[in-house]
């Protein structure tokens, strides 16, 4: 039985001669790089690491769209229209495979749903910060997307299948729409003096939010040395932070915009660039709900679900409909 396998939010992790047989065998399989598939026995403090990390993967997506949603009509020209219009669709899409793949895991749709509406799970902080132009709509496929890929890029490699193939093709449209977002931003850098202002300005308030993007530092994260034995995360929220500064930097200095970090020096001896220390303080307040837009996004989700009601009430009579005509038929 699994019975004794610790649940996550605890810093020591059981010694191998703690675990039952049960856990040490399912340890061995992750260790010897097998993939866990659905119907697999697995542990179930696994099953509620994976359905709480892909639920909340899942909502991101979705309340992700929001932000870019604002700025579909406001587009600054036909082209730029279908591309956004294109992108969001494609955060629709991610969120779809995401709650497909954890209900693989024995939850619902409709009670994720329900968990993300009253409050009960998280979706990512860098959600609920507001698009006041259009730079921002540049700057999140730059900054969020290039982020969002970075912590993707391990996930494609993670122990659980349908969570990993899942992410092969998410992270090949977060890479176009990473592309979409620099270009938008290349247009404004090489343009007036007012456009370069405005990427600016977006970059300065983007910037540390998509850091924190990676979660809490290594030290204060409660589920990372589970979620590490277990292959979830095969690099620490550190880590992919670390290579997230020093790819974006070099991005930052091609498009002639300034990191707002007067800490930020490349050094030498680590290989790395250094960075200033992250307002730890804003990103827990933004969990707590009182990031700038956090009731604005949860109030726009719940009232797309209930204008969507009929959708989803219609398509079940329809299926019903179907069902008896073929029993009929039969
Ligand atoms: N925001 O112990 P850890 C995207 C919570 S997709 C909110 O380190 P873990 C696409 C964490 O849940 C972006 N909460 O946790 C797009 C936990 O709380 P809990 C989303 C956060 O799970 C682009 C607590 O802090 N990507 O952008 C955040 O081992 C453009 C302790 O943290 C994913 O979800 C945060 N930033 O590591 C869409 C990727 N960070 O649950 C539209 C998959 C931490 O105990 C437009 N997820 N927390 O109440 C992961 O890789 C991991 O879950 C981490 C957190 C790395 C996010």
């Amino acid at each position: 039985m699994y019975a004794q396998m610790v649940d996550t939010g605890q810093s020591r992790l059981p010694e191998p001669a703690e675990l039952s047989a049960d856990e040490r065998a399912f340890q061995a399989r992750i260790d010897a790089d097998v993939k866990i598939e659905p119907r697999d026995d697995m542990p179930e403090a696994y099953r509620r690491t994976l359905i709480r990390q892909i639920q909340q993967h899942a909502h991101s997506e979705v309340v992700g769209m929001l932000p870019e949603g604002n700025w579909i009509t406001r587009a600054p020209s036909l082209q730029r229209k279908a591309t956004l219009m294109a992108k969001v669709q494609d955060e629709a899409g991610h969120g779809l495979y995401l709650y497909c793949a954890a209900e693989t895991l024995g939850t619902s749709r409709d009670r994720m749903i329900d968990d993300l509406h009253a409050g009960r799970v998280r979706y990512s902080s860098i959600f609920n910060y507001p698009t006041l132009t259009w730079a921002d709509i540049g700057t999140i496929g730059w900054l969020v997307d290039g982020a969002a890929i970075m912590n993707q890029i391990p996930l494609c490699r993670c122990s659980f299948g349908p969570y990993a193939r899942a992410m092969i093709r998410v992270c090949k449209e977060e890479s176009f729409h990473q592309r979409q977002g620099f270009d938008i931003l290349m247009t404004l850098c090489r343009g007036t003096a007012e456009q370069k202002a405005m990427a600016q300005d977006a970059l300065d308030r983007w910037w540390w939010p998509s850091l924190m993007m990676f979660g809490p530092p290594d030290a204060e994260s409660v589920h990372s040395a589970q979620s590490a034995r277990w292959k979830i995360k095969l690099l620490s929220n550190d880590e992919l932070r670390q290579r997230y500064v020093d790819q974006t930097v070099p991005q930052a200095e091609y498009l002639g915009l300034a990191i707002p970090d007067p800490k930020l020096a490349w050094n030498g001896e680590r290989g790395h660039y250094d960075f200033g220390e992250i307002d730890w303080r804003e990103f827990h307040e933004v969990l707590k709900g009182n990031g700038p837009c956090n009731h604005d996004r949860i109030a726009t989700r719940i009232k797309a679900w209930e204008d969507g009601a009929w959708v989803r009430e219609a398509a079940v009579a329809h299926a019903a409909k179907r069902a008896a005509r073929e029993l009929e038929a039969a």
